[in-house]
């Protein structure tokens, strides 16, 4: 048994710990992302800008690997990001002391919130190529034979080489682990018990999952006993749905693909995306535990894609109001706009944690609509989205009471057009929650775009802390 269904209703903000907040506060401290250091965030910075988060409406957060990595500047730079690791029984002493961690915990808890943490059970790091590896280095898996030969992927779509063959390159190969053997599988089953346990760790994202053994994981997620989700780096529903067999949720990279390819330009039509909804829809056991996003640590920053401000407001709403939990990436809310690994990985104290930002007011107010219908409606969380809404530029959903409009007009785009099958009674009252205007319900909703902007429709009663 997991906590799975109080991740339902959780949404998830992602931190990359190094570039978050650094426990001395400091806002001008350099980090030039491009040198791949240690730019000096920690978990005291972070338990520090906690309220920055709750009063973004955030209930949880994903913070990226804890435990001991290599210590050696390679050609990538250092194990900043956490993902090379060397010792599981360690905490990685750049981010802080195990009690550190252990006050995270704590200090969200008080605050009502979750703490997700990522980990890695498919590799370890190595600075050089595998074939000179010393194994003694490692913690516990310090001999040769609990790792699969050295290989490295050539080929992504052969899963045989993706589960046995090593990722990463000839500078820095990520040496691959037999999860499929009992000897490794038993250590990791009692070292995740043991991890959650001491960190009281409410929930854990498992890096690199199309690279492990489908097998490792039904016992290791029982062993843990709260929710995860896998990554699958993939985006086609019927190679990554069946990953939930396995693990409670997996990355919604099927919707992330069009998602994107929707959002990004005033060009594209909405059908791929709204063919990707109803898939997904389908072909996954629970949409509703999935993880939703456009922007993370391995991909481009969506204002990197474009910069018109209409269309980023809509992809940042449509991950919030979608199916699934939505995660927004540290720093979409200041607008940053690196573009892939390591560009994306900026330090946010230069920006200044603006909590004037308007895509940190958006994102407040989204989240707020989603927590209000999660607290006033006991099936929201549970309950799947529909399309009721579509033309070429315009998508409208419907999940539980509410409403949302999205769109890829633009910013100086603008339309009017009647969404049937609202669900509202005549004269009920709604309000828009992103503007707090005040709407008269019908089954059949007249909605004026304007300027390109999303828009969200709640039952007033939702509204009454939002727009008071
Ligand atoms: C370092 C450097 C990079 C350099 C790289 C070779 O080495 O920093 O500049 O380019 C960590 C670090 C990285 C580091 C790597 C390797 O380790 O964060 O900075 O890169 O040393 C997870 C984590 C990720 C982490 C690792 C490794 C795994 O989120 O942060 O990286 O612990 C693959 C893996 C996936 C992994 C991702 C980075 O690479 O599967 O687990 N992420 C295709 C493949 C995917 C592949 C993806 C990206 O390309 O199918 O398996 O992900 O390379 C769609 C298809 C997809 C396709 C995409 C591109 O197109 O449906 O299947 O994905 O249409």
């Amino acid at each position: 048994e997991t906590n799975a269904d109080k991740w339902r209703s959780q949404s998830i903000y992602q931190i990359v710990t190094d570039r978050f907040a650094r426990t001395d506060g400091d806002t001008s401290a350099s980090c030039n992302t491009e040198d791949r250091l240690y730019c000096g965030g920690s978990f005291q910075g972070i338990i520090k800008k906690l309220d920055y988060i709750k009063d973004m409406g955030f209930t949880a957060i994903w913070i990226s690997p804890v435990v001991e990595n290599i210590p050696d500047n390679t050609a990538y730079g250092y194990a900043y990001h956490g993902y090379w690791m060397k010792n599981i029984y360690k905490i990685n002493e750049n981010f802080g002391t195990a009690d550190d961690l252990k006050s995270l915990a704590q200090e969200l808890h008080d605050r009502d919130m979750l703490l997700m943490v990522d980990i890695v059970t498919n590799h370890y790091g190595s600075d050089g190529s595998g074939d000179s590896i010393d194994y003694s280095e490692y913690t516990p898996f310090n001999d040769q034979k609990y790792f699969h030969n050295y290989c490295l992927i050539s080929n992504y779509d052969d899963q045989a080489q993706v589960q046995s063959c090593w990722e990463g390159d000839s500078s820095v190969a990520l040496p691959d682990l037999r999860t499929e053997d009992s000897d490794v599988a038993s250590v990791f089953n009692s070292w995740v018990k043991d991890f959650v346990g001491n960190y009281s760790i409410d929930g854990l994202r498992i890096d690199s999952a199309k690279h492990v053994d489908q097998g490792f994981f039904p016992d290791f997620v029982s062993a843990s006993g709260v929710y995860s989700v896998g990554e699958v780096f993939q985006g086609d529903p019927a190679y990554t749905c069946p990953y939930q067999n396995y693990i409670p949720g997996v990355s919604n990279y099927p919707l992330y693909y069009p998602t994107t390819r929707f959002f990004k330009t005033t060009d594209s039509s909405s059908s791929e995306l709204t063919q990707m909804i109803s898939s997904v829809a389908s072909s996954c056991s629970d949409p509703t535990l999935l993880t939703n996003f456009v922007e993370n640590h391995d991909n481009e920053r969506f204002a990197s894609m474009t910069s018109d401000q209409s269309l980023i407001s809509n992809a940042i709403a449509f991950v919030l109001l979608g199916d699934g939990i939505p995660v927004i990436y540290y720093g979409q809310e200041q607008g940053l706009s690196g573009k892939s690994d390591p560009n994306n990985r900026e330090a946010l104290w230069l920006s200044g944690y603006n909590k004037e930002s308007d895509y940190y007011k958006l994102i407040a107010k989204a989240n707020a609509a989603r927590n209000a219908a999660v607290y006033q409606d006991s099936s929201y969380a549970t309950s799947q989205l529909s399309v009721i809404f579509s033309n070429d530029h315009v998508i409208a959903t419907k999940r539980g009471s509410v409403v949302s409009v999205f769109n890829n007009l633009g910013s100086s785009g603008s339309s009017d057009v009647t969404i049937s099958n609202t669900g509202y009674s005549s004269g009920e009252d709604l309000v828009e929650v992103l503007t707090c205007s005040t709407v008269s319900g019908s089954s059949d909703l007249q909605v004026s775009i304007q300027g390109g902007q999303p828009q969200i429709f709640v039952p007033a009663k939702y509204a009454s802390d939002i727009c008071s």
